[in-house]
């Protein structure tokens, strides 16, 4: 062989570069419609369940929350109701709130000083609950909000007079104690019988006050109760 026609045969049994790749070269170089199409179904399932988890948790703390305000606003507002009552007299009472009915109504006078060792007297007060004004007592959630007669705790001072004041202290009140049906039996076992979501029992110079209110929290029908006792003073 001349070295003409070594040289030429060296170059035709050399490799091109403009050669396809090997079919190995070409799988490790990208993928496939296949696997493209698996690659992004587990995507969608794997954001598909991190968006349900961040909404289910939005949702329970969205639910505790208003749990808790409810709790808050019980307390605070029965806080209230004990520091106008504190200072009251006994014999300023109306109806007398003894068991073992009690009573869902409290007219009171708060002591407001005293004249030779005898206690002065404000104007008459009242606490008592009050039908929704967007409710009827039918056993039916008239205004859609979740509540069934739902009731309102009211103060008036001076009630029955032209110059009346009245405020809404509190919405939502549940027309029975919790654990209450009309039955004329001590169902939730306190000693009142069919007591109303407001209750004031006097035994002694000691005032209980009981109160429970309500929301629909996400569809559900939640109760909160709050009871204290107070010692009247006068
Ligand atoms: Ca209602
Ligand atoms: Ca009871
Ligand atoms: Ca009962």
């Amino acid at each position: 062989m001349s070295f003409l026609n070594y040289q030429r045969a060296r170059l035709a049994s050399a490799p091109s570069s403009m050669e396809s790749p090997s079919p190995s070269l070409r799988k490790r170089g990208g993928f496939t419609l296949l696997e493209l199409a698996v690659s992004m179904a587990i995507l969608g399932v794997v954001v598909g369940g991190l968006v349900m988890a961040v909404r289910g948790s939005n949702s329970a703390f969205q639910y505790e929350n208003s749990r808790g305000s409810l709790a808050q606003n019980s307390h605070r507002i029965v806080s209230r109701m004990a520091s106008y009552l504190a200072s009251s007299g006994t014999g300023t009472f109306a109806p007398a709130p003894v068991g073992p009915l009690g009573s869902q109504t409290l007219d009171f006078r708060r002591c407001t000083g005293s004249a030779g060792g005898v206690p002065v007297f404000g104007p008459l007060e009242r606490f008592t609950m009050q039908l929704d004004a967007s409710e009827a007592a039918d056993g039916i959630d008239n205004d859609g909000d979740g509540l069934v007669d739902e009731n309102d705790l009211v103060w008036i001072e001076n009630p029955g007079d032209a110059d009346a004041r009245t405020s809404i202290w509190a919405t939502g009140l549940s027309p029975f104690l919790a654990g209450e049906t009309d039955n004329d039996a001590d169902d939730n076992g306190n000693g009142l019988v069919d007591e109303a979501g407001l209750s004031f029992v006097l035994e002694g110079e000691l005032l209980t006050l009981r109160m429970t209110m309500q929301a629909s929290i996400q569809g559900q029908l939640t109760q909160r109760t709050v009871e204290t006792s107070i010692r009247i003073q006068n």
